[in-house]
């Protein structure tokens, strides 16, 4: 099969780990799934959509990407492996990376559907970042949890947006002496007129010291700095100037940013030793149609670059995502190697030796009944954070922090939650109001996947992505 002139099929290449980039693909069109693969191949590497003058053999050999495997599902779709050989991209510049491979390619008139499941980064490659600089240890180390190893808790002030500044820090006083660890900013909060960013700041620092006396706990507050590039740099530096890198990590929503700020503004917090907080609204955007790219691509550059810790969804609350998947986004936070899991879509990859791990954040409908549930899909290094599910509690919110704290000294000490609830008031409130999420069928759900990976694959490899997705979405 040829597209625009040349073959990029080569299905006896192997990509080489140390310097090819790896993407996996879902796709369908009006011409064969083969057709299809130099297509994306031709117009995300070198080529275009007829023969050209200008291609001469030195171009052709070093920088073409190489079709290496079709999972054909009928004629016209199937999965789709590519190989992009290192040289083909500017040295530490993700934009380019994206506006390569995640680009045009989207756009084009033939293919009805456009899926990008994962890539796997070149070991080259991922040494030009330099990776989360605090990381899952630092924050522990920053939240005082480093020997206990407990997952923190945390929340989001709510209503989303609408409180005084003095109003949104007593919210927070009241989380932080329920026990709380990390209070953060919605993502659509800023620095809105009712409830200035400095002023909010200056109310919380008091609210984490008033707090701080009664708990004997460091608190945490994650403070969102989105913005334009400008605004975000006036804010991060005013961080620094009042030296509250004890308390502050500064929140980033970091799809809506795009990589370019992103790059940048990491640098700063890098250099003045700020950890960061990573909230992905938008990511969904392009993640659940028939066009899309999956989560797990984002996650990992954002690895790369350095958040220290991130949201990943739940499983269990109310965003969407199947427990196998957020697992699958977990082991991307804080695993070295990955496994490669057809049945997700997931490739193999290891990074490179010195991208520290990331703390993953449960946020997203949680309360303390999920919090079992949660855990037995994450382990213990997260941090389980809840908006409504604290200042929902129907005791207020500092009962409603209580319930959660309750939620996993329970977990610490290995009762299930209704039993612990037996002998503490706050959480048999939030179970009684909310209901208890069993761990029983997330374990299940877990154990079958494990046991029938191969069979799992095989099916989804056979029936296409919309099958995968069943899995995918709850
Ligand atoms: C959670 C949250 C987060 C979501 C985003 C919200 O609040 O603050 O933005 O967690 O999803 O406003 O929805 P609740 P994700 O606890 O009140 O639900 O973490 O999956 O990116
Ligand atoms: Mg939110």
């Amino acid at each position: 099969m040829v597209y625009g002139g040349y073959s990029y099929v080569d299905y006896k290449y192997v990509p080489d780990k140390d310097n090819d980039f790896v993407v996996l693909f879902w796709a369908k069109g009006s011409m064969s799934i083969e057709k299809i693969a130099e297509a994306i191949a031709a117009e995300s590497s070198v080529g275009s959509w007829t023969k050209l003058k200008t291609m001469n053999d030195f171009v052709w050999k070093h920088y073409r990407a190489r079709v290496f495997w079709i999972g054909k599902v009928d004629s016209k779709s199937g999965f789709i492996k590519i190989a992009y050989p290192i040289e083909h991209f500017d040295s530490k510049n993700i934009s380019q990376f994206m506006a390569s491979v995640l680009g045009n390619i989207f756009g084009l008139k033939e293919l009805e559907e456009l899926y990008v499941f994962d890539v796997s980064f070149p070991i080259r490659f991922q040494k030009q970042f330099s990776g989360p600089v605090h990381g899952l240890d630092g924050i522990r180390k920053m939240a005082g949890t480093l020997k206990s190893r407990r997952p923190h808790v945390g929340t989001i002030v709510k209503p989303k947006v609408g409180l005084t500044a003095k109003e949104w820090a007593h919210v927070a006083y009241e989380s932080y002496a329920g026990g709380i660890d990390l209070v953060k900013d919605d993502e659509n909060l800023v620095d809105q007129d009712f409830c200035k960013w400095k002023d909010r700041l200056h109310e919380t620092v008091k609210a984490i010291e008033k707090a701080g006396n009664e708990t004997n706990q460091n608190h945490l507050y994650s403070s969102n700095v989105t913005d334009r590039y400008s605004r975000m740099v006036e804010r991060v530096d005013y961080l620094n100037e009042m030296g509250l890198q004890k308390n502050v990590l500064v929140m980033l929503d970091v799809y809506i940013l795009g990589m370019s700020a992103l790059e940048d503004i990491l640098e700063l917090t890098k250099k003045y030793k700020f950890a960061t907080h990573g909230h992905r609204a938008g990511y969904a955007a392009a993640n659940r149609g028939n066009f899309g790219i999956n989560f797990q691509v984002y996650e990992k550059f954002y690895r790369l670059l350095g958040i220290d810790q991130l949201h990943i969804g739940t499983g269990v609350g109310k965003m969407e995502g199947a427990p196998v998947m957020i697992r699958r986004l977990h082991n991307i936070a804080d695993q070295f190697k990955l496994d490669e899991k057809p049945y997700l879509g997931s490739l193999a990859m290891e990074f490179a030796p010195g991208i520290n791990p990331m703390l993953s954040i449960a946020s997203g409908g949680l309360n303390a009944g999920m919090v079992d549930a949660v855990v037995a899909l994450m382990g213990k290094d997260t941090n389980l954070q809840a908006g409504a599910g604290v200042h929902g509690h129907p005791g207020g919110t500092r009962k409603g922090a209580m319930s959660m704290r309750q939620a996993i000294d329970a977990v610490m000490k290995g009762v299930p939650a209704p039993e612990y609830a037996k002998t503490h008031p706050e959480l048999a409130q939030a179970l009684k109001t909310w209901r208890y999420v069993s761990p029983r069928s997330i374990i299940k759900e877990l154990e079958f996947v494990e046991k029938n990976a191969a069979k799992l694959s095989a099916t989804a490899l056979k029936k296409g992505r919309w099958k995968m997705q069943v899995l995918n979405e709850q």
